[in-house]
């Protein structure tokens, strides 16, 4: 049965009731985004590009960024892969590496399941500059291997050195999905993992091909039950024999009865210099110290919530390398309450929990004290250096003493507290999305510097948000810039990197998505739409919404530049410029026909959805503002008539309010027909055999005279006789309140979708500035457009 042109309109109609209907049974109060772009608006930005694995499942947490060659590498499941930084999508390079038949076998005679017994890549490190370290889990059975990569310019060069292939035993997990962190430094892996088959062995080590050194093998005082998270190499001080390496890890803290119980968050370090003991701590660590990272909120009952579980972690290194901002995105480990936090920790504070008392217990049912004995010399934890470390050459060298202060006493009585002792971000909304991964950029705006983080969901999304100390109330503002959905299909995100070049590589297993960090056009073109962003990377240069870079660094002109990041005041930034008199007149204009007795919308999205939108009515010259009733809905897609009377026609205004900043977006003129008239239109256009009956509201043109004519009002504006059934039947199952069902149905029922793909959009905003819409495709269908006079 071909369906009458306007079904669409109806189905969108009762889509929108029912959204307002769903928004009201949900009032969550959370970090909400100003703008959203789903993942079709991000293609059509040209913002995004995904690079989709070709079949093999990705192992996204080996990415590697390799700004010399322009190269990410990332890890699969038999393969790896070298993409290009400039477009991932395109020219990519792909090495075969599969465990042989007899290793797949053996691990199937080792009783594995088939999919597990294959070479999952686990590690991937710049090992020079012309050979990276890669490791898989060889079906069980890890194995290492050496890849070369090109000399700059080079980029095509990507191969396995097969006679490289060594044991990875130590190197590489067993088990593809066994947590493992690594970082390499000067040629040496260093890395967290399970070294054994069963699982059993956590430990941190230190290889390279004639060395190893790891933490003590069954010692549940250095580790217990580890799940790595992430590594960094970080210097004390100008001496390179002080450099240390930090390892974040969770573990399980030993109660009192010795039932493990707690899940704490951890910092452990070493020297990157350990040589060991000579006599004892033989290829063991003599300089592993940790302790714990606390992320907590202090509740109105005295009572902390603690965030425990550490999910991801990022280093965003700074000019001085020595001091680093280390990043944790934690969750809660409690069953009953899950939220997540992000706590920012400053090195000093790192430092002095290191530096302070060692902690003591006399035996695991008692509680831990600070160590208040003599601590020997050199101090269990430093290095062997000239000058923090007593002058000693190597570890090998300390006294004996000091190697078995430091056997017994790895774990520091002070722990760790954030930055300004809480959250910097805080989710605590149940049932809401888990969040999975961080990333840092700290960019320059003209009120100072912002760290922007980029936070990785279990649902394909990015969430781009900038975090505001108040230092007057002491508190912190979330602004959640925007909401960024890359891949096309819901996937946890699992890795995320920020390259120099201002792009961010976002892995999961189903592909690496490239995103560019910023778009400042698309905020929109006048000084108050760039304002009310907020966005630190964007500025109103006087013509456009455009990068903003401090004074001086990329401008030779010192161009005017206009942004306010802390507080988003548009109003005393741009006011000086538009006067709403001349937006009211400005704003863009429109029709909309709607039949007595049916429902219509003017519709009115605003490009933010922080943005709150008020109506008004113009009538007889005095405007009047709309509340909304049973009969006018306001919806967050526009004003929906639920039953037009021909005393609603009019001009109507559309203005939004941000921050005090009001703006006209659209004046929409209703023109309500009448019953009969509407009837006869319809017969007329049914008898015409020229007419083309839809199927696309959208895709229809400008009608093609001004004078009255049922085929311009025909095709986009309202609904035919038929559409009435449909709307009883939508209505039915709204009132089961099922959105699967009506959205399939609508999906049925509505126009042939493909071609409304194909159909060239043009991306026209409410008051005429260039914009994709901020929702789904359901939205897509606009407000018809006419020219024509009644
Ligand atoms: C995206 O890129 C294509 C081709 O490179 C171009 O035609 C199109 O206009 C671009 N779209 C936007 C929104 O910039
Ligand atoms: C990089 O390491 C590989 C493997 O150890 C070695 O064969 C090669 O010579 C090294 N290249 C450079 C430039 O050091
Ligand atoms: C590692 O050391 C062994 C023995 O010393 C040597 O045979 C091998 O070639 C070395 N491998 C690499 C990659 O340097
Ligand atoms: C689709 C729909 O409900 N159309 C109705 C619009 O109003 C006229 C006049 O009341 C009805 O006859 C149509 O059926």
């Amino acid at each position: 049965m071909r369906m009458p042109p306007c079904t669409r309109t109806v189905c969108l109609t009762l889509m929108l009731l029912w959204l307002v209907l769903m928004d009201t049974a949900h009032t969550t109060h959370s970090i909400y985004p100003r703008i959203r772009l789903s993942y079709k608006e991000l293609w059509q930005l040209n913002r995004t590009w995904v690079f989709e694995g070709r079949g093999a499942p990705l192992q996204p947490h080996t990415m590697l960024l390799d700004e010399g060659h322009g190269r990410l590498y990332v890890g699969a499941k038999n393969a790896l892969f070298s993409l290009s930084l400039e477009r991932v999508s395109a020219h990519h390079r792909e090495i075969q590496w599969a465990s042989t038949e007899p290793q797949i076998e053996d691990c199937l005679m080792k009783g594995r399941e088939k999919p597990e017994c294959a070479n999952y890549i686990k590690v991937l490190q710049q090992h020079n500059q012309t050979h990276l370290l890669a490791c898989g889990t060889g079906a069980f059975n890890p194995v290492c291997s050496f890849v070369r990569v090109g000399h700059t310019g080079q980029d095509k060069l990507f191969t396995l050195i097969e006679d490289s292939t060594m044991s990875g035993r130590g190197r590489c997990p067993y088990d593809p999905n066994s947590p493992c962190t690594s970082t390499l430094s000067n040629g040496e892996l260093y890395i967290g993992l399970y070294t054994d088959y069963w699982e059993n062995d956590g430990a941190l080590c230190r290889l390279n091909n004639q060395t190893y050194l790891r933490t003590e093998r069954d010692d549940r005082q250095q580790l217990n039950e580890p799940k790595f998270v992430g590594s960094a190499v970080i210097p004390d001080n100008d001496d390179r024999d002080d450099d240390k390496v930090y390892f974040f890890f969770t573990e399980r803290e030993m109660d009192a009865e010795g039932v493990n119980k707690a899940v704490y968050t951890r910092v452990g370090r070493v020297c990157a210099n350990d040589q060991g003991g000579q006599r004892m701590l033989v290829n063991r660590w003599s300089s592993f110290l940790k302790t714990r990272l606390i992320c907590s909120v202090s509740g109105s009952n005295g009572i902390d919530t603690h965030f425990d579980e550490l999910e991801d972690v990022f280093v965003l290194k700074s000019r001085d390398e020595k001091n680093p901002e280390v990043f944790g995105l934690f969750s809660t480990t409690s069953a009953v309450f899950k939220g997540f936090a992000v706590c920012v920790y400053h090195m000093d504070d790192i430092r002095a929990a290191f530096n302070g008392p060692f902690a003591y217990r006399e035996r695991p049912e008692h509680h831990w004290t600070p160590y208040e004995d003599r601590v020997p010399y050199p101090r269990p934890g430093s290095c062997a250096s000239k000058v923090s470390g007593g002058g000693f050459s190597s570890s090998k060298e300390f006294p004996d003493e000091v190697l078995r202060f430091a056997r017994s006493h790895p774990v520091m009585y002070r722990a760790v507290l954030p930055q300004r002792r809480r959250p910097v971000l805080l989710q605590a909304e149940p049932g809401a999305r888990k969040l999975t991964q961080i990333a840092v950029d700290r960019v320059q705006a003209q009120d100072g510097h912002y760290h922007v983080l980029y936070i990785g969901t279990d649902d394909s999304v990015v969430l781009k948000v900038i975090t505001i100390y108040n230092k007057d109330t002491d508190t912190m503002e979330e602004v959640l810039l925007e909401e960024l959905q890359v891949f096309k299909v819901p996937t946890p995100i699992k890795e995320m990197i920020i390259s120099p070049k201002r792009q961010l590589y976002v892995g999961s297993d189903v592909g690496v998505a490239q995103v560019r960090l910023h778009q400042c056009d698309l905020y929109g073109s006048e000084c108050a739409d760039c304002c009310l962003a907020r966005d630190p990377y964007c500025a109103w240069d006087g013509l456009t919404c455009s990068r903003y870079y401090p004074a001086g660094v990329y401008t030779k002109s010192r161009r005017f530049r206009r942004q306010d990041v802390r507080h988003g005041n548009a109003v005393q930034l741009c006011n000086g410029l538009q006067i709403d008199d001349e937006q009211w007149h400005r704003a863009e204009e429109r029709r909309v026909y709607a039949v007595e007795s049916n429902s219509t919308l003017l519709e009115c999205v605003p490009r933010s959805l922080q943005a709150k939108v008020l109506w008004f009515s113009q009538k007889g010259g005095e405007k009047h503002e709309v509340w909304g009733d049973d009969r006018v809905v306001m919806t967050p897609h526009g004003l929906l008539f639920l039953s037009a009377r021909s005393s609603d026609a009019g001009v109507y205004v559309c203005q939004t309010v941000e921050h005090g900043y009001v703006h006209t977006l659209l004046r929409i003129t209703l023109h309500v027909l009448r019953g009969e008239r509407v009837e006869s239109a319809l017969l007329v256009a049914s008898n015409d055999g020229k007419q083309t009956r839809g199927p696309c509201p959208s895709s229809v043109g400008p009608p093609p005279g001004p004078s009255i004519s049922p085929r311009a009002l025909v095709p986009s504006t309202f609904p035919g006789p038929q559409s009435r059934l449909w709307y009883k039947e939508f209505l039915q199952l709204i009132g089961y309140g099922d959105a699967q069902r009506v959205e399939e149905y609508c999906e049925r029922v509505w126009c042939s979708d493909k071609k409304h793909k194909k159909t060239k959009r043009k991306y026209a905003a409410p008051g005429g500035k260039k914009k994709v819409k901020g929702r789904g495709e359901e939205n897509s269908h606009r407000a018809p457009r006419h020219t024509v006079d009644t």
